[in-house]
């Protein structure tokens, strides 16, 4: 079984590479789509789960799978400077390998509301399925919905059962917050009052803020605790967020966050059509400053890209920051009205698909710049206790701000003018703020 299993390590070109034959093995195979062909990546990945699945496996054989493990993840690490995209696939499936030698985890319980809307359909199965947490821990789903929305509900767990996930352990469906909350690990908060028409966005806070404050009290008094993450999507995010935080108090503030992950994929993908890559890990050090609206600031001051072999200032690749001024950043700020314009309906796969990947990073851990709106401790100059983005990287669940990034004078006026909006929507919503 030993030979068999090393077998299928040693059988991938990949395994033994130094950086000279990375470059010559990509060289001569030219494109992602050849390597991956030629790798037959999945096929590798299924065939060491079957494995661990159909055998009992010694002490020693457990030790063989764990050694291909290690043989990926040091060829992970060779191929991150050498090559970014084949990283980026390979990181993927050497997380794979990770959760297929480790012992099956606790299960997660995830709390989503709005679970039966247009996002909640596209986050649901992928959350069951294991793209958030990995293949070997399974998942509780606790979904909160209004109660006119229940029968749809049940709908979605009936098909959510059916699709017999080996990750999905239980699906509970309920109206009540405190039964949807109870002893969550992540919450997702997804629902939202959406703006009807001639509604003011004055009104559309003030609606959202007394269920955010329901939902922070309930996620104060039933959540797990002080381990609990909770993420809001329902806009608007960032100061949804601050009342749910502000009304639990037994949850760490770091443990909060407004998506804006999905401005920050939005972006890179732009850039990337833009620059004709092949990949979008062949750019880093994008991020998405302050609120998800359309003052965010999407910044490319300090962005890289690959290029020639070598990570080169994207900036200066572009050589073009007419584009950067009048087209991406007003393009990325404007998508979600485009997304409603052509589709008739907001973002919704597009955004289930960011919250997995915000989740994921939250949970496991980033190597690279990503973004999300946390409770600021003053960094950039931004008022500590408001839900601002930033560039974080994620360590052991926990984020820091990247630091001592130099702003010139055209990012700091676009950080300031999200930021005082950001400062208005919380005055705004005053009364709901109980003292931090
Ligand atoms: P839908 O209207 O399709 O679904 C929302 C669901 O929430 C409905 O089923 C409704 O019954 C439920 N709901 C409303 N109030 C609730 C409450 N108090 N408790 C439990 N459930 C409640 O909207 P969808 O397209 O899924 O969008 C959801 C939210 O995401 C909206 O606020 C939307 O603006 C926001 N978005 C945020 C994005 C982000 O990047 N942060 C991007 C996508 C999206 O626009």
């Amino acid at each position: 079984m030993k030979e068999e299993l090393l077998a299928i390590a040693l059988k991938d070109p990949l395994a033994s590479l130094d950086d000279a034959k990375a470059k010559a093995f990509f060289d001569k195979y030219g494109s992602i789509e050849a390597i991956e062909g030629k790798l037959r990546l999945p096929n590798h990945v299924t065939s060491v789960r079957h494995v661990w699945r159909d055998h009992e496996l010694s002490n020693e054989e457990v030790a063989a799978l764990k050694d291909i493990v290690g043989v990926l993840q040091k060829t992970h690490a060779q191929l991150l400077s050498a090559h970014p995209t084949l990283a980026g696939i390979l990181s993927r499936n050497e997380s794979h390998f990770r959760e297929a030698t480790a012992d099956i985890n606790e299960p997660i319980r995830v709390a989503v509301t709005g679970a039966s809307g247009n996002i909640g359909y596209a986050l649901l199965y992928r959350l069951a399925s294991g793209d958030a947490f990995g293949p070997r821990t399974p998942v509780i789903l606790q979904l909160l919905e209004l109660p006119g929305a229940l029968n749809a509900l049940q709908g979605v767990e009936m098909e959510l059962r059916d699709c017999a996930f080996p990750t999905l352990r239980d699906v509970i469906v309920t109206d009540k917050p405190e039964v949807a909350f109870a002893g969550v690990d992540y919450a997702l908060l997804v629902g939202a009052q959406p703006r009807s028409k001639g509604m003011e966005r004055a009104d559309l806070l003030m609606k959202n803020a007394e269920i955010f404050t329901v939902q922070g009290k309930a996620l104060n008094a039933h959540a797990k605790g002080k381990d609990t993450r909770v993420i809001v999507v329902g806009n608007p995010a960032n100061t949804n967020a601050l009342i749910a935080q502000r009304n639990a108090p037994k949850i760490p503030p770091a443990n909060f966050g407004a998506m804006t992950r999905l401005d920050h994929t939005r972006g890179l993908a732009q850039l990337s059509e833009k620059l004709q890559l092949t990949s979008t890990t062949e750019i880093k050090n994008f991020c998405i400053w302050g609120n998800h609206s359309a003052t965010q600031f999407p910044d490319i001051s300090h962005s890289l890209v690959f290029k020639n072999g070598q990570w080169k200032s994207l900036r200066e690749e572009l050589n073009d920051e007419a584009w950067n001024q009048n087209t991406f950043i007003p393009d990325v700020q404007q998508r979600g009205a485009a997304i409603i314009k052509a589709r008739g309906a907001s973002s919704a796969a597009s955004a289930a698909s960011a919250l997995i990947d915000n989740v994921r990073e939250w949970h496991s851990g980033t190597t690279e710049w990503t973004s999300c709106g946390v409770h600021s401790n003053g960094e950039y100059g931004v008022e500590k206790g408001l839900f601002f983005s930033y560039p974080l990287i994620f360590n052991n669940q926990k984020w820091n701000v990247v630091p001592n990034l130099h702003m010139n004078a055209f990012a700091q006026e676009r950080i300031d003018a999200t930021h005082k909006e950001l400062r208005e929507e919380r005055d705004a919503v005053a009364k709901f703020l109980p003292k931090d």
